[in-house]
């Protein structure tokens, strides 16, 4: 990063720290999304070259790795092996607590702005940088409702909270671990860094999918979807389904029973689930994070015994140089 641009970011974030200001965090973001669109060039092999170790997709479940032994070459051997890492209380429950609330307030301001103002003078809790473009994300949002009961909201629409978790990732020492597990820096989007706040839905069949499908092959990627709730498995709340699966292979999509033309169909599915480590559907409680890269298949796990919001979020990194363009690169 150009030593001037770090410097200004710092003293920004500095001034933000000593006395919070919406025109400050709205200034950081947009620095920020400004320099994500520089691409360096294509960096040499990472480093950190996939060791496949199949063990724990034999044993049937996602590997674990301790909040300690987090690092480049565990993370790999995870992906690469089974498609997936857990480290459990990446954060600690009072953490999430907080950032659950945060985004409630996220969505009050986009749902309920009389009552709940988008910014005040020292948050900018739902507030569009002029560096974005594209409209508002507002999916699952239904019109016919004034508060959708399912959210799921950009956090850079929310400069107020996209601060907080820069602060929470560079605290927790991502910057340098995807950096050694890219080989190069890693950067956010705009558009798949997303606040979620999932409603249960007893007759919801989620969409089976890969993110490659939509943000292509050519990408080195890493997903931390951070459980912000109690879920999946047996908890109230809704979970994910994962294939364990390490290959790195997009399959078809709207064929083999599929609804829709941009999931991977239920037979097809289970073709994959049985010729790999099959379908798991971990229980996640509040801080726990789950890695995982483009090409792992997963949906929303709904399920007859749910009654429970589950909050999340998701964080797509990307590989600088191989960050789409359409996905609005934010630096990290
Ligand atoms: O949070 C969810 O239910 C879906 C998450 C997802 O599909 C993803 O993180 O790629
Ligand atoms: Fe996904």
């Amino acid at each position: 990063m150009a030593e001037p641009l770090t410097e200004a970011l710092t003293a920004l974030e500095q001034a933000n720290r000593r006395q919070a200001s919406a025109e400050l965090q709205q200034q950081i973001l947009d620095l920020r999304i400004r320099a994500g669109r520089d691409r360096p060039a294509q960096p040499p092999a990472p480093p950190t070259a996939p060791g496949v170790n199949r063990t724990a997709q034999d044993r049937g479940a996602i590997p674990e790795i301790p909040r300690r032994e987090l690092g480049a070459q565990r993370l790999c051997d995870a992906i690469h092996g089974s498609g997936a890492a857990i480290v459990r209380g990446l954060i600690d429950s009072e953490q999430a607590g907080q950032l659950r609330t945060l985004i409630d307030r996220v969505v009050a301001a986009r749902e309920h702005p009389e009552s709940a103002p988008p910014r005040e003078e020292d948050a900018a809790w739902y507030l569009r940088s002029k560096e974005v473009s594209g409209a508002p994300a507002r999916f699952f949002a239904n019109p016919d409702e004034p508060v959708s009961a399912s959210s799921s909201i950009w956090a850079a629409d929310s400069p107020r909270v996209a601060c907080e978790l820069l602060e929470l990732y560079a605290a927790l020492g991502l910057p340098a671990l995807l950096a050694e597990y890219f080989g190069e820096p890693a950067r956010l989007s705009v558009k798949k860094w997303v606040l979620r706040k999932v409603a249960p839905d007893n007759a919801a069949q989620a969409g089976w999918h890969q993110d490659g499908r939509f943000l292509g092959e050519t990408i080195q990627t890493v997903n931390m979807w951070l459980a912000l709730s109690d879920c999946g498995g047996a908890a109230p709340a809704p979970g994910l389904d994962l294939v364990l699966d390490g290959r790195r292979e997009i399959y078809p999509t709207g064929t083999a029973g599929a609804i829709f033309d941009w999931t991977v169909g239920p037979e097809l599915v289970a073709k994959v689930a049985a010729d790999c480590g099959g379908v798991v559907q971990p229980r996640f409680a509040a801080g726990d994070a789950l890695f995982f890269d483009h090409y792992n298949l997963h949906r929303t796990a709904f399920a007859p015994h749910h009654t429970a919001v589950r909050y999340a979020i998701e964080s797509w990194f990307f590989a600088a140089s191989t960050a789409p363009l359409k996905q609005q690169p934010i630096l990290l």
